[in-house]
């Protein structure tokens, strides 16, 4: 999971993407994206997200990578047997059924950034590599949002989903591997 490997860098940012179709590769879309930090000088973040599959086929997120820490985790939250949310690695990942979404969201599922390679300012973008079972991967940019919430991201909603699904399902069923990097 931690191999080396230097990202191709998608011209996309989230204020983008309504109109980046560059985020829509082998039938997946990302939208709704931000990485947060709880403090300036926090060792590790999280990163949150609706993944979207417009494939026929049932998939799962098994991996992320990113230079923005030294390790990249999917994690989820669980509630002990005393009643206290903890934080644990989904070693299988997320699955993403066939046409259908994944949501990363406060509480819940997220890519844990540990060891900050450097500090996650407001406004600055992480470049991130999405790696899915069955369809390959995804280079996405996300940008660091230390204020927002997830409520925060419902006025994006309506947009990025009209998009993603255009998208998604335009480049997905044409497609198939070694897609990725042509976005550069
Ligand atoms: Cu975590």
């Amino acid at each position: 999971m931690l191999r080396p490997f230097h990202s191709a860098a998608l011209a996309a940012c989230l204020a983008l993407l309504t109109l980046a179709p560059a985020l829509a590769h082998d039938g997946f879309a990302v939208r709704d994206a931000y990485a947060r930090a709880a403090s300036a000088a926090a060792q590790s973040g999280a990163i949150f997200m609706v993944i979207e599959n417009h494939r026929a086929i049932d998939d799962r997120l098994i991996a992320v990578r990113s230079d923005v820490a030294e390790r990249v985790e999917l994690h989820t939250h669980v509630q002990d047997a005393q009643g206290v949310m903890r934080m644990i690695e989904v070693e299988d990942g997320f699955p993403i059924p066939a046409e259908s979404e994944h949501a990363l969201s406060r509480g819940g599922d997220h890519v844990m950034l540990l060891g900050l390679t450097r500090p996650l300012t407001d406004g600055e973008m992480v470049t991130l590599t999405l790696v899915f079972e069955q369809s390959g991967e995804l280079t996405v940019e996300v940008p660091v949002d230390n204020a927002r919430t997830d409520a925060g991201a419902h006025g994006d909603h309506g947009a990025g989903h009209g998009s993603g699904h255009g998208t998604g399902h335009g480049q997905g069923h044409g497609q198939g591997h070694g897609a990725h990097g042509a976005g550069n």
